[in-house]
């Protein structure tokens, strides 16, 4: 199948327009559910439908196909408890003066502080960390590339992958964050970038009564 080059075909199935429109619908309503939570039920969530989600953000496009991340899933309850108490040390330090007051404005209608209970609440943290460089066999450092743009993209599918299954998460990112390389022992090439807490809403969670943008106003058009 594959031409002079290695290329494979590639086909998606023809649609009308009706069908274009119903399905970019039925994602948008789906997605526009989908809320940052910080309020977990305990029960547990299978390790394989982390998998599924993780295989998912992994389909992200990336900067020539280096798929610069790694996924840590951490159900864990001793490592959840360092990762909770190590956070919560940096999130102390940080709401208590090391965030500007214009920061702590922006935050107040979100209603967070320095407490993260759904660090130990929740079934599983998945950590995605950046491989800033690749390293060669031999020790060697190799140039991965666009990897905030990549990572950022593969953390989207990430998000919409868990929502699709019908689990909630947060985009969670303690600063500085470097203790979740020491806690789950990751290498000198790879810097976590967010932390994510999955499982599924408490009975009783609130979300901050948020609205979106229209897209007026998020969209520009010259048709
Ligand atoms: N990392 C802190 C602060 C925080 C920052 C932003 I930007 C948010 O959108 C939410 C929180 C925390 O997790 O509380």
């Amino acid at each position: 199948m594959s031409d002079e080059r290695g290329f494979v075909p590639y086909e998606v199935p023809p649609r009308t327009a009706d069908e274009l429109a119903e399905r970019a619908r039925d994602f948008f309503v789906d997605m526009d559910r989908r809320r940052s939570v910080r309020h977990f039920a305990p029960d547990p969530v299978p390790r394989e439908v982390i998998e599924t989600a993780i295989r998912t953000a992994s389909t992200a496009p990336s900067g020539a196909h280096m798929q610069p991340w790694t996924f840590v899933a951490v159900s864990n309850p001793e490592i959840k408890r360092r990762i909770r108490l190590a956070a919560e040390h940096e999130e102390a330090l940080s709401y208590g003066g090391r965030m500007p007051e214009e920061w702590l404005e922006a935050l107040r209608p979100l209603g967070t502080d320095a407490n993260k209970p759904y660090l130990e609440t929740a079934p599983w943290l998945v950590i995605v960390f950046e491989q800033v460089h690749r390293l060669a066999e031999d020790g060697r450092k190799l140039k991965n590339y666009y990897v905030r743009e990549s990572v950022g993209i593969a953390c989207g599918l990430f998000i919409a992958a868990l929502h699709r299954a019908g689990l909630a998460t947060l985009t969670h990112t303690p600063s500085p964050m470097r203790f979740l390389s020491e806690i789950l022992e990751r290498p000198d090439n790879e810097r976590p970038t967010i932390l994510f807490p999955v499982g599924f809403p408490a009975t009783d969670a609130r979300v901050p009564d948020l609205s979106r943008k229209a897209l007026e106003d998020v969209s520009v058009w010259f048709d």
